[in-house]
């Protein structure tokens, strides 16, 4: 949620629930080069001061934002993105729970800072988790949420005086509370014969590391001050021709013409229009297609708009090119359809997850994880468990790997966190996450959290209001949340469109007695269909392993146990795909790491790949298994050598 001088929405937004996307203050369209744009990117290293001070507000207290951080006292070098936890030697900055504060000293190339008819924006792409903005000192904006990117128009700053340089301060606090997304609570421990004063810790109810700092990329970027504030496109089709229905957004003008043209990938055109809002007809459209469906998967369309605008300093043109997938999603009480064919998800749960960066983004990383998905012959992943960085969605909608687009909603179990307080803001969530992503083809499914206590009174209500909002964001994509309740307590399933489950056979209970699994899911897929008559996923399943393990007869944590665990659920699914499962994500595509525990061995081990994304004999027998689903549900042929 943006606070600050555009936060007004805040208050109207039980008012206008259902109004479509108008609640938000601008679009959040992901920054591109053109011919009227510029972007300069910040990445690199910061200066970084954690606040160690008791009540960890001396930053505030002495005002760090006002001058250079160095002058406040000593600095680290952060890189940025990354989290700040992995990076250095210091156990206590690893687990520091308050604020810390990111500073970087720029020069402005002087077309920003001269010409008025010139926007320079600042775009954070995810702090996690609250953070507060200042540039040169002026405070520009505050953010809640750690996953989605925010922003703030800082022209009339760095173009008020001679000043060509610009400091960017950024102060961060990762503390969770019952109401933020994710939630978390902070535990003071008093007795004096155990701990020191003002001892306490962060708690929370997911399994993985609150890692914290500026998760991806900052950026100033500009645009003319008459712009294209936002597109939304939706897709259709008629017989063969292809429906792309597009609306704009301008700010800065009610003067304006608006003209787009659809480019198929040679850049040809293929349809053109006028106006803000419209309807392009494709004939003989390329649909978009998910990894192994089709010869031509992840077919892409250029929209590219033109805006012209006359104003005060003359005329304006400004260019957006957006890329286009044309397909259609719908749900039936057995399937899940994409162009009209059944789809079957098979693929993974991911985390934004890797040694010493955390959750940092990282080139490298991301391709080398989106080559092994297709070596795994997956389609499908979950943003399991917060929404992941724009430029992931980006590869997905390139390769045609299909995403259920996850909210930050895991571990909401207290009831204190489905109060009034909690649902504004969790409503809030989805407003961001859907103008954010609305646009990718690859999403065709919203999750709204993962686990949560939906046998809890107020969970009724709480997933009513979110899913009917969620729908009246976005009436084109389903609707779900994932479960781990039992079928006939669970609140909030009456309102999704699709049942996903959860379920840890002879992992969590039966330890190491994997002959109970083939019943045991039988009977949960069976309970959950005979209640709802809704297609189903098996969002999650898995085992630990330990790389290298070896047992046989299979022991939990071998790698045989992983194995044998997935084959025993592989026999059920095989059924099931054959009436209303739709899918199969394992837990997890790679190892993770998670807060100390007895229970975890440095962080979670249910990968198919350990942390640095080797191969546990767990992932061969996936990808033999995925290789074989694709090819039964392949709708073309390919042509020789290429599966
Ligand atoms: C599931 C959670 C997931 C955990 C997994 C596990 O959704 O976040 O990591 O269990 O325990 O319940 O491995």
């Amino acid at each position: 949620m943006l606070r600050g001088s555009a936060g007004a929405w805040a208050v109207l937004g039980p008012l206008l629930w259902g109004c479509g996307l108008s609640l938000l203050q601008g679009g959040m369209l992901y920054p591109r080069e053109s011919r009227s744009r510029e972007r300069k990117e910040l990445d690199g290293l910061w200066s970084f001061r954690a606040d160690f001070s008791d009540n960890r507000r001396q930053g505030f207290e002495q005002q760090w934002y006002r001058a250079p951080l160095r002058e406040s006292g000593p600095t680290l070098d952060m890189p940025v993105p990354s989290s700040f936890n992995d990076v250095g030697q210091d156990g206590q900055l690893r687990s520091f729970v308050g604020w810390v504060w990111y500073e970087r000293e720029i020069t402005l190339p002087q077309r920003w800072t001269e010409d008025l008819g010139t926007r320079v924006v600042l775009r954070i792409g995810s702090a996690h988790y609250y953070a507060i903005v200042w540039v040169n000192g002026v405070h520009v904006l505050e953010h809640e949420g750690g996953h989605l990117p925010f922003e703030a128009d800082i022209s009339k700053l760095v173009q008020s005086g001679p000043l060509s340089s610009c400091r960017i301060t950024i102060a961060i606090n990762n503390t969770l509370s019952p109401h933020t997304l994710p939630p978390g609570t902070i535990l003071y421990k008093t007795d004096p014969s155990m701990y020191p004063k003002g001892y306490f810790v962060q708690n929370t109810k997911f399994d993985f590391f609150n890692y914290a700092g500026l998760h991806r990329a900052v950026l100033l970027y500009t645009t003319p001050t008459t712009y294209i504030d936002d597109i939304t496109v939706t897709t259709d089709m008629d017989q063969d021709i292809g429906l792309v229905n597009y609306q704009i957004i301008v700010q800065g003008s009610d003067h304006f013409q608006v003209d787009v043209s659809l480019l198929d990938e040679e850049g040809k055109v293929m349809a053109e229009g006028a106006g803000a809002e419209g309807q392009l007809q494709v004939p003989s459209a390329h649909l978009w297609w998910p990894y192994l469906m089709h010869e031509h998967p992840a077919y892409l369309y250029s929209l590219e708009v033109k805006l012209t605008a006359q104003t005060a300093v003359g005329p304006v043109s400004d260019f957006y090119t957006l890329p286009v997938g044309i397909r259609t999603v719908a749900v039936t009480e057995s399937q899940f359809l994409i162009n009209g064919k059944p789809f079957y998800f098979r693929g993974v749960n991911k985390h934004e997850d890797a040694d010493i960066r955390g959750k940092g983004f990282d080139w490298p990383l991301l391709v080398k994880d989106f080559n092994l998905l297709r070596w795994l012959g997956a389609n499908a992943f979950r943003t399991s468990h917060y929404p992941y960085a724009e430029e992931v969605l980006q590869l997905c909608d390139r390769y045609g790997i299909v995403v259920i687009d996850e909210s930050p909603g895991v571990g909401i179990v207290l009831a204190e966190s489905f109060s009034n307080v909690s649902l504004q803001h969790h409503l809030e969530v989805m407003e961001e996450m859907i103008r954010r992503d609305k646009n990718h083809p690859a999403v065709v499914m919203w999750s709204l959290a993962n686990e949560p206590a939906s046998f809890l009174k107020p969970a009724g209500y709480y997933f009513k209001t979110l899913i009917a909002h969620t729908k009246a964001l976005d009436p084109s994509r389903p609707v779900t949340f994932v479960t781990n309740t039992n079928y006939e307590a669970d609140l909030g399933a009456p309102y999704v469109d699709v049942i996903c489950v959860n379920s840890y056979y002879s992992w969590y209970h039966d330890y190491g007695h994997m002959e109970v699994i083939q019943l045991q899911l039988a009977t949960q897929f069976e309970n959950w269909y005979k209640a709802y008559q809704k297609p189903m996923i098996q969002s999650e399943y898995g085992a630990d392993a330990i790389e290298g393990f070896h047992e046989d007869p299979p022991l939990m944590f071998s790698e045989e146990y992983q194995k044998g665990l997935l084959q025993q659920y592989h026999v059920v699914l095989d059924q099931k795909r054959q009436e209303y499962v739709v899918g199969e994500l394992i837990w997890n595509f790679a190892d993770f790491m998670t807060n100390q525990s007895p229970v975890r061995m440095i962080g979670n081990r249910k990968g198919i790949f350990t942390r640095q994304r080797q191969p546990k004999s767990a992932a061969f027998l996936l990808r033999e298994r995925y290789w074989k689903l694709a090819n039964e549900t392949r709708i073309y042929r390919y042509g020789r050598g290429q599966t």
